[in-house]
């Protein structure tokens, strides 16, 4: 895709152009020996799939693009010219095997991590080199003693039974090239360590995948020449063990410096202690390319305030990152050799300010570090991370000297996903609660969306993945992230059908995930349509959607999901719900229902109208048990809790005649509750949507603003949260810490609520006839205690605003549409409120036409541009 850039209203394409070329200088040429499109009549400019000659192994395809717009005089200049390459396609361009040490742990007890070298010598000077390499287990790579590129935790985490993809980088100038009377010596070095192969995964153990950690690495360069030399994991490489005793993504990594390699990554080393690596003749799981972002260092925190010593005596002092975050800390320490420092992680301290780790059950996330001695020292782990706000250090052998905040610098670890949304408001708590949504988001998106990053769990739960999908796509470019978690569900997809409910999935949690939260495997790719247009994603995973859906109907009775008598599973329910237990087979209907009816859209929108009519014919089969089964004919919901009126709003499982009475079932139960919440993650998704919907927008502010429990903002005004908690009451005054079973401060879940927060708040909604922004609904709803509100969201046209703003005179609201795209805006105006636009009244504004006026906005159709809207009372002479 590409973006206009354009001030003018009404900015829009006509036509493209589309050229790629085998080089960069017939591209210059305007050569497209790849694909010309010629001119394309057409309006898209985002997903436009590729159609020329089909790229071959390492071929570098470089493109450019030019538009034509509304005057349609001349087309745009040609863009700067850009580029893809292509991996390794076929099975055989691989000559590498997979290699590894000798040594194996087991079921909870590891080994420490191998190093593995590779010296070969240059004798020409090199052109380009790559180096595809992956690893079963987590590698970091060097070349000459460098580190090869930035990504951390690589290769992540897929189900290695199946699929384990490659990284690829250039590393042409790390190269020590040289002459056949000088070659030049170099070294390809690599650390392997545990990571979800063989290291802990959730509480189940180690060795989930495999015994030991892998290398697989091609080094591949090519000359000035043109010949090209290979350099390969296999024969001719040895390791050994060296400072990392033990490296674990739960359990921490603990580093022996005394133990350190000097100069092992760099030419001139002596290997002759070294064993030869083993090959591993396993055939190994499928090799694919990299299909989503790398988790990558994304900032650094240092503490808010000097560490401080705790009560349980001397030398253990607490740092304080201010933030509740996930990565590591880096260490900077002096003192005697084989001195041991030990760092321990917490969310929150103990009401006596020693550090809190009951709530990690068996995740020890410790690492221990051994001094050298000699000098400053620094370290930071490779191959683990930590959930954390809180660093307790412990032996640090300062003698007269104490830690300072100089000691401890915390990284901050995640995907590397593109911030696309703000949201801001006039209301600080709210602001909080949106940052915390944030932080979730960046903690739990390591690779996998997690449920939480601290206890021994850190699993792709995918009824959480799926509640928060919505909030997550505005925030930050999460395209390329749920692409390849989409493909983790298929690798997770049981035979019949059933999604489990992790993925990627663990031997003895289950197979079927339950309601709410098995489909995720239809609602998140939906979301991603919705977000980014992005139709391959449903076209590539049709089959496996469509074999959920199918398996609920096979599963179901009468079209009742989870049935009484049932023998599955029945799910979760509405997990953490507050005194409000909605019965399984009511949700299980409610997400059955919904599922197929998202179902038949995703035919419709892939040109099969069959199945599209088969999946609609299933929701309405589906809606009308629900209705017979749980609504009576005056309106009351079989059970009365909010969920329950939530899912059946919100699915659209309610007569439309009853709607107000279900509406109104769930108002008096908020009200009754003091204008408090009691849904679990299934209801808290949707509660505030169904109100609002519902016309009853004051009373979801009256939610959004409730700071006593349980409330979005009783953790940010009573508990100092920073991330969202798991539960309502993961803390409270009353009682203290929950459950420490079950009690993780960094739970997106409920963080779900930002999709109001952008949606409603703001009015930034995505539509599914024109995906991915190409046309947007703008409907802010002022309200509450908010007298301001505003979210900008960089769709593919570019970036969207909605900001108003409360003024003496009425409502003032900043629109900005980017170029290529349109939106139906909904101007919150009273049927006999005037309307402005700039300063001249709105209907003389160009790019403006008016389609109705209800009870509550003035509804118009805008071209691209900036707009500024001012709506005043019919007596106030001008706004
Ligand atoms: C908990 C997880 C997750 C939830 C499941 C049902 O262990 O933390 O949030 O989806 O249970």
């Amino acid at each position: 895709g590409w973006r206009l850039e354009a001030e003018k209203r009404g900015a829009r394409q006509t036509a493209y152009q589309v050229l790629a070329a085998s080089s960069a200088e017939r591209l210059a040429a305007d050569e497209g020996d790849l694909w010309d499109s010629g001119r394309v009549e057409s309006a898209q400019s985002a997903q436009v799939v590729y159609a020329g000659r089909a790229p071959r192994s390492r071929e570098r395809v470089w493109w450019k693009v030019r538009a034509w717009d509304e005057a349609a005089e001349g087309a745009t200049d040609f863009s700067p010219a850009a580029w893809w390459e292509m991996g390794l396609l076929q099975p055989g361009d691989w000559q590498a095997r997979w290699i590894n040490a000798g040594l194996v742990g087991g079921p909870r007890t590891s080994v420490p991590c191998p190093f593995l070298r590779r010296s070969f010598a240059l004798e020409q000077p090199v052109a380009s080199a790559r180096l595809y390499v992956t690893a079963l287990g987590l590698y970091e790579c060097s070349l000459n003693g460098h580190r090869v590129g930035a990504d951390e935790l690589a290769p992540g985490w897929t189900d290695y039974h199946r699929r384990v993809r490659y990284q690829v980088y250039d590393v042409a100038g790390l190269l020590r090239p040289g002459s056949p009377l000088r070659p030049g010596e170099n070294v390809l070095g690599a650390i392997l360590g545990d990571g979800w192969y063989c290291g802990h995964v959730g509480w189940f153990g180690r060795q989930q995948y495999g015994d030991r950690p892998r290398l697989l690495a091609q080094l591949e360069i090519v000359f000035a020449n043109g010949e090209v030399m290979t350099i390969a994991s296999g024969d001719g490489w040895r390791t050994t063990f060296g400072p990392l005793l033990e490296a674990d993504l739960i359990m921490g990594e603990s580093y022996d410096a005394r133990l350190e390699l000097p100069g092992w990554a760099a030419p001139g080393f002596d290997e002759r202690g070294w064993a030869p690596a083993e090959i591993w003749t396993g055939p190994g799981p499928l090799l694919m390319a990299t299909h989503g972002p790398a988790v990558r260092r994304q900032e650094e925190l240092l503490p808010v305030s000097d560490p401080v010593e705790t009560s349980l005596g001397s030398s253990r002092w607490i740092f304080d990152f201010g933030q509740n975050l996930v990565g590591r800390v880096r260490l900077k320490a002096t003192g005697p050799s084989g001195a041991t420092l030990i760092l321990r992680f917490g969310e929150v301290l103990n009401p006596d300010g020693t550090l809190y780790t009951a709530n990690l059950r068996s995740a020890r996330q410790t690492d221990t570090f051994t001094l050298r001695g000699g000098g400053e020292e620094t370290y930071e782990p490779r191959f683990t991370f930590h959930g954390f706000r809180y660093a307790e250090l412990t032996g640090m052998p300062f003698g007269t000297s104490r830690p300072d905040a100089g000691t401890l610098t915390a990284v901050v670890l995640h995907s590397d996903l593109p911030a696309t949304g703000t949201f801001d408001c006039s209301d600080p708590l709210v602001n909080q609660l949106q940052h915390n949504i944030v932080w979730g988001q960046k903690g739990n998106f390591v690779d996998v969306p997690t449920d939480c990053p601290q206890r021994d769990e850190r699993l792709g739960w995918t009824g959480d993945a799926q509640v928060f999908s919505r909030a997550a796509a505005f925030n930050r470019d999460v395209a390329g992230f749920f692409t390849k978690w989409q493909q983790d569900l298929a690798d997770a997809q049981g035979e019949d059908g059933a999604i489990p409910p992790v993925a990627p999935t663990v031997t003895g949690i289950g197979l079927d995930g339950g309601p709410a939260w098995a489909d995720a495997v239809v609602i998140c790719p939906w979301t991603m349509y919705l977000a980014y247009g992005d139709r391959r994603l449903l076209e590539q995973h049709y089959a496996s959607l469509s074999r959920f859906v199918d398996y609920l109907a096979r599963t179901s009775q009468d079209f009742i999901r989870c049935y009484p008598g049932y023998t599955g599973f029945t799910g979760f329910g509405d997990w953490l719900s507050i005194g409000a237990d909605t019965p399984k087979d009511l949700i299980g209907t409610a997400f059955f229902a919904h599922s197929a009816q998202l179902m038949g859209r995703v035919a419709a929108v892939l040109g099969k109208p069959d199945d599209a009519g088969r999946y609609e014919q299933l929701f309405q089969d589906v809606r009308r048990a629900f209705i017979a089964r749980y609504i009576t004919a005056h309106g009351l919901v079989a059970s009365q809790t909010q969920t329950a009126g939530v899912l059946a709003l919100h699915f659209d499982l309610v007569p439309a005649e009853l709607r107000p009475q279900v509406l109104e079932v769930m108002v008096r139960d908020i009200e009754a509750r003091g204008l408090h919440l009691s849904t679990g993650f299934a209801g808290a998704a949707y509660v505030l949507h169904v109100l609002s919907e519902g016309g009853r927008t004051d009373l979801a502010y009256a939610l959004l603003h409730q700071t006593t429990w349980p409330s979005w903002l009783y953790p940010v005004a009573h508990g100092g949260a920073t991330t969202i908690w798991e539960r309502w009451d993961g803390w409270t005054h009353e009682r203290g810490f929950q459950d420490p079973n079950m009690n993780s401060f960094n739970h997106y879940a409920y963080g779900a609520v930002g999709d109001w927060l952008y949606g409603v708040v703001a009015g930034i909604q995505p539509v599914p006839e024109q995906p991915g922004y190409r046309h947007v609904i703008l409907r802010p709803r002022p309200g509450g205690k908010l007298t301001w509100a505003r979210a900008s969201y960089h769709s593919a046209y570019g970036r969207l605003v909605s900001s108003w703003r409360v003024t003496e005179t009425g409502v003032e609201w900043q629109v900005v549409v980017p170029p290529n795209s349109t939106a139906t805006a909904f101007i919150p105006a009273a049927p006999t409120d005037v309307i402005f636009e700039g300063n001249a009244p709105i209907e003389q504004a160009a790019g403006v036409r008016a389609v109705r006026r209800d009870e509550a906005a003035a509804v118009v159709e805008l071209e691209a541009g900036s707009y500024t809207f001012r709506v005043a009372a019919q007596n106030k002479t001008r706004p």
